[in-house]
């Protein structure tokens, strides 16, 4: 299996997050991609493909305030990392913001996602170890991309939960534009993926499914209940599979089967699936009990559905357990 990483994704690292009502240290450390990278190996760094498959997802004008943002805010007289304090909750539309606060709330979705002065190169070369991993295998071959920052929250337009670019969305329309007509996104993060969920909402050549803890008591709280199926050329191609904290493999892997059957009906040229270890029995900020093991028993379900497959990493937040997750998932494949 062919495994792509470049360093600068380690880069971003903010010193904390807001939520539950205080300061926390920031629980996506580049010590995860460490973690990771110990237990597997050497890896390939990605070629650069450019700014041209990111802007097939994302919004020019939200591209700009990624790159932008840290120096408006240092501008502003701020001290740390930028995070926002008001969000354009009712009536969102395109209004002139000039204040870097104002963009902030525009362009961001939640208090937990502070960006740095290393933000947007983390996440420029994170999104060019998803298209390296998807090339190498429309060319024939398995690949992992070592994707750090995650990328499953982050819309067309906005940044949130941890993420900035969405990888998987844009491993996924590179390959509709090499020529695969229909893409499938299996997503098996413990957190649903507002963002990719969002991306191809009214779209009909690219599946949508996600396992996930119910958002009526997990992040991202407002994505990811059962009646979201999609819209317009987009309905039923969107399937929320949300399960009780506490699940462990028998409930997961019944879930993922039945991913898995409404994926072979929708027949994909390509699956790319959303990697998350924050199921982990262990993790931190999370509350499902998956074990290591059966990380590979998970993938080996996927793997024997036959289609190729490029593995994207999510979350995952207890980094001494990380790399043996990892691993153990990879294996199955
Ligand atoms: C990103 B991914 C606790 C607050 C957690 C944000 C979770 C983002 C998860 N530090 N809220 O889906 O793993
Ligand atoms: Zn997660």
């Amino acid at each position: 299996m062919r495994l792509f990483f470049d360093p600068r994704q380690r880069a971003h690292a903010p010193a904390r997050e807001f939520h539950n009502g205080g300061w926390t240290p920031y629980a996506e450390v580049p010590e995860r991609v460490d973690a990771i990278l110990a237990a597997l190996g050497p890896v390939e760094a990605p070629a650069d493909a450019g700014e041209a498959p990111i802007l097939r997802v994302h919004d020019a004008g939200y591209i700009d305030f990624l790159k932008t943002a840290y120096d408006r805010w240092v501008a502003a007289g701020r001290a740390g990392d930028v995070i926002a304090y008001a969000w354009p909750v009712v009536r969102r539309r395109d209004v002139r913001l000039d204040r870097i606060d104002a963009l902030a709330g525009r362009y961001t979705m939640d208090a937990v996602t502070p960006l740095t002065a290393d933000t947007w190169t983390s996440a420029y070369w994170n999104a060019q170890t998803a298209l390296a991993a998807t090339g190498a295998v429309l060319a024939g071959g398995k690949a992992f991309a070592l994707c750090r920052p995650p990328g499953h929250h982050a819309g067309a337009d906005y940044a949130g939960g941890y993420c900035h670019l969405n990888t998987a969305a844009i491993a996924a329309q590179a390959a509709r534009d090499a020529g695969c007509a229909r893409v499938a996104i299996l997503d098996i993060d413990y957190h649903h993926g507002n963002g990719t969920q969002d991306i191809f909402w009214d779209r009909g050549d690219v599946f949508y499914a996600s396992l996930h803890a119910d958002p009526a008591t997990d992040f991202p709280f407002y994505w990811g209940h059962t009646d979201e199926v999609g819209e317009a050329a987009g309905e039923g191609t969107t399937l929320n599979l949300p399960l009780p904290q506490g699940t462990r493999l028998e409930g997961f892997r019944r879930a993922q089967g039945q991913a898995l059957e409404a994926i072979a009906r929708f027949a994909p040229d390509l699956l790319v699936v959303s990697f998350g270890a924050d199921t982990w029995e262990g993790d931190p900020i999370s509350k499902f009990a998956l074990t290591t093991a059966d990380y590979a028993v998970l993938a080996r379900d996927i793997a024997a559905c036959g289609w190729p497959v490029v593995t994207l990493m999510e979350g995952g937040y207890a980094v001494d357990a990380l790399g043996a997750n990892v691993a153990s998932f990879l294996s199955g494949f």
